[in-house]
C-alpha cells in the first residue's frame, strides 16, 4: 500500500466521522487524522516532567511482530511524546485535538504504518515530523513502538509538592513602589521565545529590548495582572513565573510549579481583587491550582476529573482556556475532554467550582464576546464554537463553523449588517467564519454563521483585531505548504471581504498577532530558530519595523501589557 497516500485518506476519515450537529451523547469523535501543532525542535532544556510510573511489564510487551522497548528507549520515547504529542493526543493518549493513540487502536495498525504517519504527517495539521527534519527516522520508529505500549500514568501533584516548588525571590515589601521613570511600561510587549525557554520584554514605543527573562521549558502564554504591573508566564512543564515590570529591568519576583503539564493561567479581575489571585489550569494532573497573585504562594487545589457530558468515564480531563469575569469574582474555564465549562468562585474559601455547564467535548481556546457576558470557546475536534452565557450559567448553543476552529481569544466587532459579531479561522479548512453575537441588537443573526469567507489556505491558529481597527488579521502557520504558512490575510470589517494577503517572511512560519496599546500597530512573529518580529502600521498595512536579533529564538505569542490586562480583542 502506498503510505504516502494514506495521510489524506485518514484526514478524510476524520471529516467524515465528525458529527454534523451538536451531539454531546455521541461520545468522543473517532477521527483518525492526527493533528499536532508543534513545528519546532525540542529545546535543549530538559523539561521537569512527571516521573515515570510505567509498569515494568509493559517493557516486554511484544508489538508488531516482536518489537519492544528497552527501559532507556522507553524513557526517551516518553520524553519525545511529552514534548511533541501529548498536547494534542493527551497525556494518557485518549485523544482530543488529535485522535486516541491507545494500544487497542495502534497495535492493529502496526509499527511501519504508524512510523510512516509520524514521518509524513497529515493534511489535518499534524506535521510530518521526519519530512520536516524535526525528528529522525529512528525517533519516529521509537515513537511508533512506544504508542503501541500501555501509556504510563504520571503521578499526582499534591499541594504540599506544589508548595515545596514555590520560590519567592523578591518579597512584596522589597519591590519598587513606582513604575520605571521615562518608560511607557503599559505599552511593553512580552514575547514568548518558545524553544529558548525565555520571555523577552520589549518597549512598544521604541522597539528596544528591555529584559530577557529565563522562564524555563517551552513557555506557552503570558497573562497580565489586572493593573498590568505583573506578567504571569506559564510553561508546558506547569511552571508559573511572576515577572515584575516595575523592576528595572523587569525581573522574576516568584516561581512555582502547580502542574506537570499546563497551558493557561488567568488573574482575578473583579474590582477589589486586582492583582490578588491567579489560577493555573493543568493539563496534568486533572486539577486547577490557585495562588496568591503577588507572591505565587499556593492557596488551594481543586480536582476537575469527572465523566464526560455524555456520561463516558474519563481518566484525563485537561483545563484548556481560562477567562476572568469582569461581572463577578469568577473564572470560567473550558474542561477539554469532559466538555464542561466550569465556573470558579474565588470569593469562597478553597476557590470551588460552583457551576459546571455541559457544552461540547474537546474544548480548547476561546474568549469573551464584546459585552463580557458570553464565553465563546472552540471545540475544535468537533468543528464547533460553544457559546456559554456566564450570567445565567447555561449553554446558549453550539455553532458549526468548519474543520478545526481555532480563534485564540477570538475577535469582536460591529458588522455593518449583522450587528456585533465574533469570528474564527480554522486549522482544517480555508475559511474565516463570522457569526452573530448580538442577541439584543440583532437577535435574528445571533449565534449563526453570517459570513463564510474563503481564505487562500487552511492552517490558521489566530485571528486578531482592535476596537479602533478596520481589519481582522488572520494567520496560517500550520498550513501544509510552507509558503502558505508565511502568509497574513487581512479581512475588512466594512466590506466583509478579504482586503489583502501577503507573505510576511521568506522563512519559518508566521504566527499570532498583537496590537500596541494605541491600536495603531500590529506585531507578528516569524517563528523560526532565528526568528523575527514584524511590526505593521494597522491603517496602511505598511511594514514599520522588522526586529531581527540573535536572541529572537522561536518567537511565538506576544502580549501587550495594556491589551492583555484589559482583555482588548
Ligand atoms: Fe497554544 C493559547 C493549548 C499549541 C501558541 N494554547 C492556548 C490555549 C490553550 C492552548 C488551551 C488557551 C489559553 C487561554 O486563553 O487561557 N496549544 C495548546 C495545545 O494543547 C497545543 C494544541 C499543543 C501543545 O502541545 O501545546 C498548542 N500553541 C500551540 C503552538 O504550537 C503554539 C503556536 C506555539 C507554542 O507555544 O507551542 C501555541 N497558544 C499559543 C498562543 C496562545 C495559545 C500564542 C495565546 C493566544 C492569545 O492571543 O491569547
Amino acid at each position: 500500500m502506498n503510505l504516502l497516500r494514506l495521510a489524506p485518506l485518514l484526514a478524510l476519515a476524520a471529516c467524515a466521522s465528525a458529527p454534523a450537529t451538536s451531539s454531546p451523547d455521541a461520545g468522543r469523535t473517532d477521527d483518525l487524522a492526527p493533528l499536532d501543532l508543534d513545528p519546532n525542535p525540542a529545546p535543549d532544556v530538559a523539561p521537569d516532567v512527571a516521573p515515570d510510573a510505567r509498569p515494568d511489564a509493559t517493557l516486554d510487551a511484544a508489538v508488531d511482530g516482536g518489537a519492544s522497548l528497552t527501559p532507556e528507549e522507553f524513557e526517551r520515547a516518553r520524553q519525545i511524546y511529552f514534548n511533541r504529542c501529548a498536547g494534542c493526543h493527551g497525556t494518557l493518549r485518549a485523544g482530543a485535538t488529535g485522535p486516541a493513540l491507545t494500544p487497542d487502536r495502534t497495535i492493529p495498525r502496526g509499527t511501519s504504518f504508524l512510523r510512516s504517519i509520524i514521518s509524513i504527517g497529515s493534511d489535518r495539521g499534524m506535521p510530518g515530523w521526519v519530512r520536516t527534519g524535526l525528528m529522525t527516522r529512528e525517533e519516529a520508529d521509537l515513537l511508533a513502538r512506544y504508542i503501541q505500549l500501555a501509556p504510563p500514568a504520571p503521578p499526582p501533584r499534591p499541594l504540599e509538592d506544589i508548595r515545596a516548588s514555590w520560590q519567592l525571590r523578591v518579597p512584596v515589601a522589597d519591590r519598587p513602589t513606582a513604575p520605571p521613570a521615562g518608560r511607557a511600561w503599559e505599552n511593553y510587549f512580552g514575547v514568548i521565545l518558545r524553544d529558548a525557554g525565555r520571555v523577552a520584554i520589549l518597549d512598544g514605543d521604541s522597539f528596544e529590548l528591555v529584559a530577557l527573562i529565563e522562564t524555563g521549558f517551552a513557555v506557552h502564554i503570558l497573562r497580565s495582572s489586572t493593573t498590568g504591573r505583573y506578567f504571569y508566564a506559564v510553561g508546558r512543564d506547569g511552571r508559573v513565573t511572576l515577572i515584575d515590570l516595575w523592576a528595572s529591568p523587569p525581573a522574576i519576583a516568584a516561581t512555582v510549579q502547580g502542574c506537570f503539564d499546563a497551558r493557561s493561567v488567568e488573574a482575578s479581575r473583579y474590582p477589589g481583587y486586582e492583582d490578588r489571585l491567579l489560577v493555573e489550569g493543568c493539563y496534568w494532573p486533572p486539577q486547577y491550582v490557585v495562588f496568591d497573585g503577588l507572591t505565587l504562594e499556593p492557596r488551594a487545589l481543586q480536582p476537575v476529573l469527572s465523566p464526560a457530558i455524555s456520561g463516558e468515564p474519563l481518566s484525563e480531563v485537561r483545563v484548556a482556556s481560562i477567562v476572568a469575569s469582569h461581572e463577578e469574582p469568577t473564572w470560567v474555564m473550558g474542561l477539554k475532554e469532559s466538555g464542561y465549562v466550569g465556573i470558579i468562585d474565588y470569593r469562597q474559601p478553597g476557590f470551588p467550582m460552583v457551576a459546571r455547564i455541559a457544552a461540547e467535548r474537546f474544548l480548547h481556546d476561546g474568549g469573551w464576546d464584546h459585552t463580557g457576558r458570553y464565553f465563546m470557546v472552540a471545540a475544535n475536534a468537533r468543528n464547533r464554537m460553544a457559546i456559554v452565557d456566564t450570567r445565567e450559567r447555561r449553554l446558549v448553543t453550539t455553532i458549526e463553523t468548519g474543520a478545526g476552529p481555532h480563534p485564540g481569544r477570538g475577535v469582536n466587532w460591529l458588522d455593518p449588517t449583522y450587528g456585533w459579531v465574533n469570528a474564527t479561522a480554522h486549522m482544517g479548512v480555508a475559511r474565516f467564519a463570522v457569526y452573530g453575537a448580538d442577541p439584543e441588537g440583532s437577535p435574528a443573526n445571533a449565534w449563526r454563521v453570517v459570513r463564510n469567507v474563503a481564505l487562500p489556505s487552511a492552517g490558521s491558529l489566530f485571528v486578531k483585531s482592535h476596537p479602533t481597527s478596520p481589519w481582522v488579521w488572520i494567520d496560517a502557520p500550520v498550513a501544509g505548504d510552507p509558503s502558505a504558512a508565511r502568509q497574513i490575510c487581512v479581512y475588512a470589517k466594512a466590506t466583509g471581504a478579504i482586503h489583502r494577503c501577503w507573505s510576511a517572511s521568506d522563512h519559518g512560519q508566521v504566527v499570532h498577532f498583537e496590537y500596541n496599546r494605541a491600536g495603531t500597530q500590529v506585531w507578528v512573529s516569524v517563528w523560526d530558530r532565528v526568528g523575527e518580529i514584524v511590526v505593521y502600521d494597522d491603517r496602511t498595512l505598511a511594514e514599520v519595523r522588522r526586529i531581527r536579533a540573535d536572541w529572537l529564538v522561536t518567537p511565538t505569542g506576544k502580549f501587550n501589557v495594556y491589551n492583555t490586562a484589559h482583555d482588548v480583542y
